[in-house]
């Protein structure tokens, strides 16, 4: 690749976010390339290929909404799509809107540094500088930097090893075999329910207990698609109308302010339509902790009804925090599993992992051998993509530097002294409490929006100021206090892994309020940028 190249805009990352990203930059008349690590597109539906992975909002959401063609001749066989039609997805819309050809693949960037007198970023990779752009777009992931834990002896396992976020393409086959699965997250949940239908004997192994609800899997006949298509307008305004990006009818009530029965009833209606409607059911289940409770245990008691052993059904409703303080999980079939012969789950939080062995994994007060382990441990979520590139602003200041003590930006988008550099799903953003494709859509809008701004204003440059950057982050801290997110340790505030500063990453007040936000910095000429 030459340097002597100089782009209007790079962007880093070949997902939902890069790929809208790149077209916008071109539809805007921009000249851009992109840089993939993978070998495909796709991001996160080209990495977590394993067995069970999905999506958990309806694909009739989650997709992109910018183009009514694309929206309406793409048909979803299944109302929540796997993997691989997602993938195929990404695929089709990258060839739909000929981007390929300013697709990089196979190359991962390593450095970005800016050149304060020539105002251009100089993007590298391990093998040398890439090329030079005036505009960077990290649209690297939140969700794209797996993590294994640091359990003793991991290296020494003589069997297969897994991480769900870095699976294989071709088909693993787990019939006969003694597999432990490490961790009860949405990944965990989703491939434990599929490889329990094949292996000898499955462990899952539990220190987190997760709130689970099933999802409608089914497939989408041509009559219903047809149906639904007829009101996409109408689904995509009112999904941006909806905190989470998806509407779900949420009742106009306070929680309290009805019984207990009523609010079970209402409960009742929502659990067999699955995903994450029960939770939108009442306006403050996130905010009122009596209100949480009653959809806790009214979610605890579903798991006794539903797991037959009295021991293993206690320890699965075990949750001791907030609903959707961490991501609730939606997992069909999985507590229904456990009243399978060949499945076990195992309390590690009770009896903490000690090492793993050649032969599988030894707990405190236990032996495990297997066959093949599979983390589903997670990822270094937000900022992990980021900084594992060496990104440097002015004065050479580092990301790293930058974000120190915790993630700062400004609207998630940009950070101080970082000019011309821009995040998408970025920490302070709604990303990841969100639908994340109606986000991505609305962070690339206004990114690119932003830069045909700055070639009007015949521009060079655009960082937040120091005092916005630090606004913001009060107010993401503000509205974060509000709710009962703070209540539980989790991997919104890097609770995952060990020595990340704890402070809570996303922007938690939904899509429309910050939708309006970035509407009215726009109409007011970009408040709290400096344009120069
Ligand atoms: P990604 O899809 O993560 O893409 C980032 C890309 O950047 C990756 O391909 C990566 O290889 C590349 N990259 C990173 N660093 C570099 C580098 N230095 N150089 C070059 N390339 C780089 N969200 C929802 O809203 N609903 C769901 O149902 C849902 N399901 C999910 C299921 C799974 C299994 C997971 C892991 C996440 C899920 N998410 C879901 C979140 C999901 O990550 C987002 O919805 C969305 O796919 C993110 O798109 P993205 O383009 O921002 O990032
Ligand atoms: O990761 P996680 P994930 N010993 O961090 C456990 C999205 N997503 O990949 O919590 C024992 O949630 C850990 O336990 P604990 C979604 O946003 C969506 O599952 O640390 N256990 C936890 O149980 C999601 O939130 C879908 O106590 C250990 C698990 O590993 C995000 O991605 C599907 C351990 C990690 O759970 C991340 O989900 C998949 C140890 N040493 C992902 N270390 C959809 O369906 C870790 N754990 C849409």
């Amino acid at each position: 690749m030459s340097t002597d190249k100089t782009y209007d805009v790079v962007v880093v990352g070949a997902g939902f976010a890069g790929l809208y990203m790149l077209h916008r930059a071109r539809t805007a008349g921009l000249s851009a390339h992109l840089y993939e690590a993978g070998d495909a597109v796709g991001g996160t539906w080209y990495w977590n290929r394993y067995p069970g992975a999905r999506c958990d909002f309806e694909s009739l959401d989650y997709s992109y909404s910018f183009d009514e063609t694309l929206q309406q001749e793409w048909d979803w066989p299944e109302r929540y799509s796997g993997q691989k039609e997602i993938q195929r997805y990404l695929e089709h819309v990258t060839d739909r809107f000929g981007l390929r050809a300013d697709i990089t693949f196979g190359t991962r960037v390593t450095g970005a540094e800016f050149d304060e007198a020539e105002c251009l970023w100089t993007l590298s990779a391990a093998s040398g500088p890439l090329t030079r752009a005036h505009h960077v777009v990290m649209a690297t992931g939140s969700l794209s930097t797996p993590r294994l834990p640091d359990i003793p002896g991991i290296d020494t396992f003589a069997g297969r090893r897994f991480h769900t976020a870095a699976w294989p393409d071709e088909e693993v086959d787990f019939t006969g075999r003694r597999v432990a699965v490490i961790g009860t997250g949405s990944s965990g949940v989703q491939v434990s329910v599929e490889i329990a239908k094949q292996a000898e004997h499955l462990y899952v192994l539990q220190r987190t207990p997760s709130y689970v609800v099933p999802a409608l899997h089914e497939p989408l006949d041509a009559e219903t698609l047809a149906d639904e298509k007829t009101r996409y307008a109408e689904r995509r305004a009112l999904a941006l109308r909806a905190p989470l990006g998806v509407d779900f009818a949420t009742r106009p009530e306070p929680t309290m302010s009805l019984s207990e029965e009523d609010c079970r009833a209402e409960f009742e209606k929502r659990w067999p339509v699955g995903g994450a409607a029960i939770l939108a059911a009442f306006p403050d289940l996130i905010v009122d902790a009596e209100a949480n409770e009653r959809l806790a245990n009214y979610l605890k008691d579903k798991v006794r009804e539903i797991v037959e052993d009295p021991r293993t059904a206690e320890l699965l409703a075990s949750m001791d925090y907030p609903v959707g303080a961490r991501r609730l999980v939606v997992g069909p079939g999985f507590h229904t599993m456990f009243n399978q012969p060949n499945v076990e789950l195992v309390d590690v939080k009770g009896s903490p992992i000690v090492e793993v062995t050649p032969t599988g994994i030894r707990t405190a007060d236990g032996s495990y051998d297997v066959d093949d382990i599979v983390f589903a441990t997670g990822f270094d979520a937000m900022t992990g993509a980021l900084l594992a590139i060496d990104v440097r602003g002015r004065g050479g200041e580092s990301l790293a530097e930058h974000w120190a003590a915790g993630p700062v930006t400004y609207l998630g988008l940009q950070a101080a002294a970082f000019p011309n550099l821009f995040l998408i799903t970025g920490p302070g953003s709604p990303s990841v409490f969100s639908n994340m494709v109606r986000s991505i859509e609305q962070h690339v809008e206004f990114v690119a929006d932003l830069l045909v701004a700055l070639r009007e204003r015949g521009a060079s440059t655009v960082e937040p100021t120091p005092a916005a950057e630090a606004d913001w982050v009060r107010h993401v801290n503000d509205v974060a206090g509000q709710t009962l997110m703070l209540r539980t340790a989790s991997w919104y505030m890097g609770a995952n892994v060990p020595g990340k500063p704890r402070v809570f990453m996303p922007y938690v007040g939904g899509v429309p309020a910050y939708r309006e936000i970035c509407d009215k910095v726009a109409a007011n000429g970009y408040d709290g940028l400096v344009i120069a």
